[in-house]
């Protein structure tokens, strides 16, 4: 199963909205197959598995076990069911990381194999199995994206400086591991101070991969256009209290701000099918996220030689729990959970 996540892993940044799932097919404890889902919309784990099986093998391949980081599929999606496959080259045995929570399969798969009269282990290194895939469960069970919050802070725990104005916390290599973080997830929010005074483009330019959509709060429609966020460089959504428009990868969309607007943000980018979403600022923002109880991780990076005296403080978490600390050139980046 270890195998399996490895080889899951192998598919990051290219499977997206689907799962990372890696399989290897054992017999006698010698690996005789390896695969995993590799792109969006092409041949599951299993199936690249099984077609790797290759020569004097493939006769042993109904005495193998299977293994998979993720219960096999029961539905006709972009692929046929991969249980079906399974029952079809007869292996007697799978052994399953954890199940699948998607509506179409859950528990159907397991179900349809050992029907069969298919051998199936299930709930092994489950949770490394569901962590590996902690932004697609949470998309599909908790219907919402997977949250990160993500600030610097000087070393007395600010912000921003005197006025508000932009202060430059981070070094070189804090900022290339945020773009790294950036090319990760789904989508990127800012609130609209932090779009007015720091005009970010929030694009992955210091690490490759993909650039997130950008979403961008600006309720009463004032931010200017000249800003980088509507360079139209990348897909763009803003949220807004009066329209809703669609402009090429410009998307105005409305929402209800009256109450709970972190939970309406939410909810909009669920339904623009965003698994992960990565919340860079401002404080506001930030802490409306804290206050609602609505996020997964935080990611603080603090400048332990910057002072800023006077300034904005940086948010409040409650309720969390260090998970890592670690040095980033100059600077000291630590994790927490909720
Ligand atoms: C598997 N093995 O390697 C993966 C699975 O549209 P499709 O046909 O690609 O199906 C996507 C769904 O299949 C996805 O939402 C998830 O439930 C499952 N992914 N299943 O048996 C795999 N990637
Ligand atoms: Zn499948």
């Amino acid at each position: 199963m270890h195998r399996c996540l490895y080889l899951a892993r192998q598919g990051a940044g290219h499977v997206a909205p689907n799962p990372m799932v890696g399989a290897v097919l054992v017999h006698n404890g010698i690996i005789i197959g390896e695969g995993y889902h590799q792109e969006y919309g092409k041949a599951h784990a299993e199936v690249n598995c099984i077609a790797s099986v290759a020569g004097k093998d493939v006769p042993l391949i109904p005495s193998s076990t299977l293994y998979v980081s993720l219960e096999p599929c029961a539905h006709f999606g972009k692929t046929p069911p991969c249980s079906d496959l399974i029952i079809h080259h007869r292996i007697p045995k799978v052994v399953i990381g954890c199940r699948d929570p998607f509506p179409e399969v859950n528990g159907k798969g397991v179900e349809k194999l050992k029907k069969a009269g298919v051998e199936v282990v299930t709930g092994v290194l489950e949770h490394d199995c569901i962590a590996l895939n902690k932004r697609f469960f949470t998309s599909v069970v908790q219907k919402r994206p997977y949250i990160i919050l993500k600030w610097a802070q000087t070393a007395d725990g600010k912000i921003s400086g005197g006025t508000g104005q932009r202060l430059l916390i981070t070094g070189e290599r804090a900022n290339r591991i945020v773009h790294q973080w950036r090319s990760e997830e789904a989508a990127i929010l800012v609130g609209t101070n932090t779009a007015l005074l720091d005009d970010p483009s929030l694009t992955n330019r210091l690490w490759s991969g993909k650039n997130p959509t950008r979403l961008v709060l600006d309720l009463s429609l004032r931010l200017p256009h000249h800003l980088r966020l509507f360079d139209r460089s990348v897909k763009t959504i803003v949220f807004n209290s009066t329209t809703n428009k669609e402009n090429g990868d410009l998307i105005y969309q409305k929402i209800d701000a009256s109450n709970h607007m972190v939970n309406e943000i939410v909810k909009a980018a669920h339904q623009h099918r965003l698994q992960s979403l990565l919340v860079e600022g401002g404080t506001k923002l930030l802490q409306s996220f804290i206050d609602a109880g609505l996020w997964d991780e935080a990611r603080i990076i603090t400048n332990p030689s910057l002072h800023a005296g006077q300034g904005l403080p940086a948010p409040l978490l409650q309720h969390a729990e260090m998970t890592k600390e670690e040095n980033a050139g100059t600077d000291v980046v630590k994790y927490f959970v909720r």
